[in-house]
């Protein structure tokens, strides 16, 4: 098997070389799955929650491996690092509840009875992008195979070592061997045939529109379903009747946390133009102490970006930005980049496309409405926030901005027992919460004549 090197963004030192799976190993990896598959479905559902609470167990008992790993290969701040692997133990607890939960319906009908059953679609094709390897694999992992699936996971070539290791720990807690398949190398040769393979039923993938909207077309020619979690470009809305002070110190971490590499990131702060002036005087100094530096120091509130090319796309949004200010990042090596802050137009690329670096574009707005049709003005529609005191005005414009997620006077996007996901270009179905385990059922209804003839 020929293979890639993985390297630490903060350093831009190789770390390991991983192995490059070609299109016989996927195919492979899947049929080793289906066999998996069949094995755990036929277990009682108390042996399914059980296996699932071991491995929740496994991952809490490596969270600090797992963690450090993270901080070696994204550049992940230790104390985030070490949130995301507890959020994975966490995330497989919740769904152990569903082997023995997930109950179908009794519908009244005439001469019988009828029952719906959720049987799994059998293996779960899961696509994962580089920013959050270990939450966003888990979303898809958890539930998958809670509702009796196995799963073929490709992790972002950048970022494959968490979910290697999390793989390894499955089968460590005692998951049948196969039931979570591994699979590292390119997105195009890997990603493609989870796309086309017809024992792969259904397919989760999280990652750029671009790519999403060719992962769904293939999934459309092959007649099998997908969830998608595409990108964003949300807004934080601050009404001049707001805990300014409060909203505004949570505008570094609502944008600039996981340095921007957040599908969810705030990178439009739409203000109120009575408030303009205030809000950035007190921005500036929140932003100038955002700390960048070493991911493995716990008093870091940023690392590197996860990689020079990124790093170069991410600069080239401030070619030709109206820069007010910026914060500091380390010299050297690894993929630094200071937070920034820009001036921006609604119709400005920066105010239009996806950064996904820790780059904020100011617009201001004039009212309630305005500040609804400013934050639709986009073709995604994942998250955002809004800060305000009055309860009606909250209300208003939570139902009006067209958006997945959105948090009232916070910047929460990501709890595992609530829905998540986007609308327009953001995404295609929710992840999360109490229904996700049914999203990788099928519905079979069957009817019981019980009239004798
Ligand atoms: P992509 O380039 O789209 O890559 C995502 C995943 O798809 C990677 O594993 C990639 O593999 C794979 N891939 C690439 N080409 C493929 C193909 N032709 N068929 C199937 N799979 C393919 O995105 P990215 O740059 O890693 O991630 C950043 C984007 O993800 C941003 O737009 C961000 O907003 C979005 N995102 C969204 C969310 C949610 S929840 N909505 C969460 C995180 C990120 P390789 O690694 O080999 O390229």
């Amino acid at each position: 098997m020929s293979a890639f090197t993985v390297i630490n963004p903060s350093t831009g030192a190789a770390i390991r070389e991983v192995p490059r799976a070609d299109v016989g190993q996927t195919d492979a990896a899947i049929a080793r799955a289906v066999k998996a598959q069949r094995h755990w479905a036929a277990l009682a559902p108390v042996a399914r929650a059980d296996a699932l609470r071991a491995f929740a167990r496994a991952v809490g008992g490596a969270a600090e491996e797992l963690a450090q790993l993270e901080v070696l290969n994204s550049g992940h701040p230790i104390g985030a690092a070490r949130w995301e692997a507890s959020h994975v133990a966490q995330v497989l607890n919740y769904y152990s509840a569903d082997p023995e939960r997930l109950s179908g319906r009794q519908i009244p009908v005439a001469g019988g009875i009828d029952i719906t059953f959720h049987d799994p679609y059998g293996v779960i094709g899961v696509i994962v992008p580089w920013n959050f390897p270990m939450p966003i694999a888990i979303w898809a992992v958890a539930p998958a195979l809670a509702a009796g699936n196995a799963v073929v996971l490709k992790p972002a070539e950048l970022t494959p070592l968490t979910a290697l290791r999390i793989g390894e720990l499955a089968v460590e807690a005692g998951m049948p061997e196969g039931l979570l398949e591994i699979v590292t190398g390119s997105g195009s040769v890997i990603g493609q045939r989870f796309v086309e393979h017809p024992d792969v039923r259904k397919v989760v993938f999280t990652g750029s529109t671009a790519v999403g909207i060719e992962v769904a077309a293939g999934c459309a020619r092959a007649l099998k379903p997908v969830t998608l979690e595409l990108g964003g470009k949300s807004s934080n809305i601050v009404f001049a009747d707001a805990d300014l002070e409060r909203a505004v110190a949570a505008v570094p971490g609502s944008v600039f946390d996981n340095a921007g590499q957040d599908c969810c990131a705030r990178s439009r702060l739409l203000v109120q133009r009575s408030v303009y002036d205030r809000v950035l005087e007190l921005l500036e100094p929140a932003v100038t102490g955002w700390r960048v530096g070493d991911p493995a120091d716990a008093d870091s509130d940023m690392g590197p970006l996860i990689s020079a090319g990124h790093r170069d796309t991410v600069a080239s949004f401030l070619d030709d930005a109206n820069i007010a200010f910026r914060g500091s990042a380390p010299e050297g090596d690894g993929f630094w980049f200071a937070p920034t802050v820009v001036l921006a137009e609604p119709s400005d690329r920066i105010a239009q496309q996806e950064v996904f670096g820790p780059v904020l574009a100011v617009i201001p707005f004039e009212d309630e409405a305005d500040a609804i049709r400013l934050a639709n003005d986009t073709v995604y529609g994942l998250a955002g926030s809004l800060w305000t005191e009055n309860l009606g005005r909250a209300v208003r414009v939570a139902r009006g901005v067209q958006s997945g997620v959105l948090s009232v006077n916070s910047h929460a996007s990501v709890r595992y027992s609530t829905p998540f996901g986007g609308m327009k270009a953001s995404g295609l179905g929710r992840e999360l919460g109490p229904d996700a385990a049914e999203h990788f059922t099928e519905t079979k209804n069957v009817f019981f004549a019980t009239d004798e003839h």
